[in-house]
């Protein structure tokens, strides 16, 4: 017996286990209730009186080698597992979730670049107005509707302070601080206290041009605006002009394009008319520019103003203006490609 004991006491630094399985089959092998260990102590009891001590003292150092040699391999494992999971440097990366830009900001940058060819600079002006800059420097009476309490949110009643409805107060900002020749265009977010529904909200974005120099006409004007819907829409677009009113503008027209959708032939999106309205312009009334200091008998110009949502939902078939305020990431991700 002690030969045996010696033997396995020689082997002990040999024993390897380079994964868990192989080191349980050597636990089990030697340390388990019918492993080696245990059957050695079984034989114990027949060693003779004499040899009891010396092969006592052997076992319990066998015992006790193993015991140690079973928990250092342990830890290598444990150790190599470790390292494993936290550099495993074969591994493929984790894809990193590129965010996109919202529809609403890549139509604006669109329809921005299309008038910057055209010569057009940026104007911006404050969301937050007063009644001069959104209503009395643009004609609008004393008694107009879009004056009333159910279309503008006042912030203060006297004077009124007011969240802008239209971006043409920017128009006077910008008429009041320069002489012609201008030409901007002034993107920006507009308010207007308006029950929210699928085409309607009362936050949402518009696009104001204006072009004031000497001896400009409504036939520039709707140049301009052929140019911008074809650049936009596709070269085959047409555009209607329809005589409307604005308090500012004189004459005054709101523009259709034939619908891109159906080719002008009738379908949902334009009502089966072949034609959908996407912004409203005119010649700038002559009241406006001596209003804002321009002299009038010496220029003229044109303005328009156009809705991005309503661009926006006509150009990507968006059938409701909610969704652009959602930030449902499974609408937004759609226009991942679109620049
Ligand atoms: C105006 O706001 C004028 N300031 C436009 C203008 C500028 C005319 C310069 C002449 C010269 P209107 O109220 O029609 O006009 O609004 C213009 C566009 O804003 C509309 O064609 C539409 O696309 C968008 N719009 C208006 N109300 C809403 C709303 N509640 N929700 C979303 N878009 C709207
Ligand atoms: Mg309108």
């Amino acid at each position: 017996m002690i030969d045996k004991i010696f033997r396995i006491l020689a082997d002990i630094d040999d024993l390897k286990a380079s994964n868990p399985e192989e080191f349980e089959a050597l636990r089990i092998k030697y340390l388990s209730k019918k492993g080696i260990v245990n059957s050695l102590m079984s034989e114990f009891r027949t060693v003779s009186p004499e040899q009891k001590k010396e092969v006592g003292l052997q076992l319990n150092k066998l015992k006790n080698s193993l015991q140690e040699r079973i928990n250092e391999l342990k830890k290598n494992i444990e150790n190599s597992q470790e390292q494993s999971t936290e550099f495993d440097l074969s591994r493929t990366s984790y894809p990193i979730a590129l965010g996109t830009r919202h529809p609403l900001s890549l139509v604006k940058e669109e329809i921005c670049d299309i008038f910057k060819r055209l010569g057009f600079s940026i104007a911006e002006g404050p969301e937050i107005e007063d009644d001069w800059h959104v209503f009395s420097s643009l004609n609008f009476a004393e008694d107009h509707p879009a004056r009333d309490m159910q279309d503008t949110f006042f912030i203060q009643s006297s004077p009124e302070i007011v969240l802008r409805t239209h971006t043409s107060s920017v128009q006077t900002r910008v008429m009041e601080k320069n002489q012609p020749p201008i030409r901007i265009i002034c993107p920006g977010r507009v308010y207007r206290n308006e029950a929210i529904s699928a085409r309607a909200h009362c936050l949402f974005h518009q696009v104001e041009g204006l072009y004031i120099d000497k001896d400009i006409s409504f036939a520039d004007l709707k140049q301009a605006l052929l140019f911008f819907t074809k650049e936009l829409f596709g070269k085959d677009t047409r555009i209607r002009l329809r005589p409307s009113y604005f308090p500012f503008t004189e004459p005054s027209a709101e523009m259709d394009i034939s619908c891109h959708i159906c080719g002008g032939k009738g379908c949902n999106i334009c009502k089966h008319t072949g034609w959908v309205e996407i912004l409203g312009c005119g010649m700038v009334d002559p009241a406006v520019l001596e209003n804002c200091g321009i002299d009038s008998s010496i220029y003229s110009g044109y303005a328009f103003g156009m809705g991005i949502e309503r661009i926006t939902m006509l150009k990507y078939q968006i059938n409701d203006i909610r969704l652009f305020f959602e930030n449902d990431v499974n609408f937004l991700h759609q226009f991942q490609s679109a620049f």
